[in-house]
């Protein structure tokens, strides 16, 4: 270990693959392997995920894009001047200019990802389209406890603290997470503070699945991709084309839910670790919850905030709540 590798940034780098190795392991010593979703996200799954976002059959970014270009002069109004937007799991941060567009004179932007390069690109873009914007990027795993960094004059963010949350990554959540993390993304943006967040809809069983199981197999790819990372970065020994994509709707817990199955019996090493697939056997990847309006309140309430504005958009299928505390 050299003196030059031994810096904080490098020893963030060193905590993290600790952590994704001991995720790894766990989750596929359980009865019903898992894995947790946010590992999708290395820079190809980032890409991949990118491409979800424009292919035909997923419905969620156009409808969230068309109710938040009809309501973003309502959102701009209740973040009120001099506003600092916070956005939790920020990704590519396309969906954030119509809200900068929206607001008067924001003072800073706050986006929170654990895809550490691919968000630092969007921000250098961002920067260029928002000179006046301070950008204050934070790598960081939003599922665990953040600190916001201080900003302005006084040392705090200035003025309302608008958290931003779209896409219905929150779906990610089971209830009771979901819950609590509303709760803790509470206590970071503050008393007084707004969220603006997307959920989705429940609806026909034929358009979720074909929203999860596209006819390119760009989704396909998504899911198979976290088994090449774990190869990477784990240093285990899968072989991707052992395994399919596989994704339905369990109408019992009312999520969309993502497996990658086993075609045949066969074992995987990782070190000193071994794991056993039976033929059929699956990797439980994501759990995607869809909401009702009133499902989706009660969450909110238990986690403090209060409701401002529901929207949804014509098809009723995707909404997004602005909520205060
Ligand atoms: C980023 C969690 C909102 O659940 O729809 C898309 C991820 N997975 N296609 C979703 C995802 C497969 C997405 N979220």
């Amino acid at each position: 270990r050299t003196a030059s590798r031994d810096t904080a940034e490098h020893r963030a780098a060193d905590e993290a693959a600790a952590l994704f190795r001991a995720d790894v392991i766990f989750g596929l010593s359980q009865p019903q392997k898992a894995l947790p979703p946010k590992y999708f996200y290395d820079a190809a799954g980032s890409r991949l995920f990118d491409h979800i976002c424009r292919l035909p059959e997923y419905y969620p970014t156009r409808c969230e894009l068309e109710i938040l270009k009809a309501r973003a002069a309502e959102i701009g109004a209740l973040a009120g001047p001099g506003a600092s937007l916070v956005e939790f799991g920020s990704g590519s941060s396309i969906k954030v200019r119509l809200l900068l567009d929206a607001m008067a004179e924001p003072a800073a932007y706050v986006p929170i990802d654990i895809s550490g390069p691919h968000m630092r690109a969007a921000v250098a873009r961002l920067a260029e389209a928002y000179p006046a914007v301070a950008m204050v990027p934070v790598e960081a795993d939003f599922t665990q406890a953040v600190r916001l960094p201080p900003l302005g004059e006084g040392g705090r963010l200035e003025g309302r603290r608008v958290g931003f949350f779209p896409g219905s990554t929150i779906g990610n959540f089971t209830p009771e997470a979901a819950t609590s993390f509303l709760a803790h993304v509470g206590e970071v943006l503050g008393d007084g503070s707004a969220l603006v967040i997307g959920f989705d809809l429940a609806k026909d069983r034929a358009v979720l699945e074909a929203a999860y199981d596209d006819r390119a197999g760009i989704t396909a790819a998504f899911n198979l991709n976290l088994l090449s990372r774990i190869n990477r970065e784990v240093g285990a020994d899968f072989d991707p084309g052992g395994f399919r994509h596989k994704a339905f709707f369990n109408g019992t817990e009312n999520r969309i839910e993502m497996h990658l199955e086993s075609v045949r019996e066969q074992a995987v090493r990782m070190g000193r670790h071994h794991f056993a697939f039976a033929r059929g056997e699956t990797i439980h990847t994501e759990n995607s919850y869809k909401f009702s309006v009133d499902a989706f309140l009660a969450m909110a309430r238990h986690a403090g905030w209060r409701q401002r504005a529901m929207w949804t958009d014509p098809k009723g299928w995707f909404a997004v709540a602005a909520l205060e505390r």
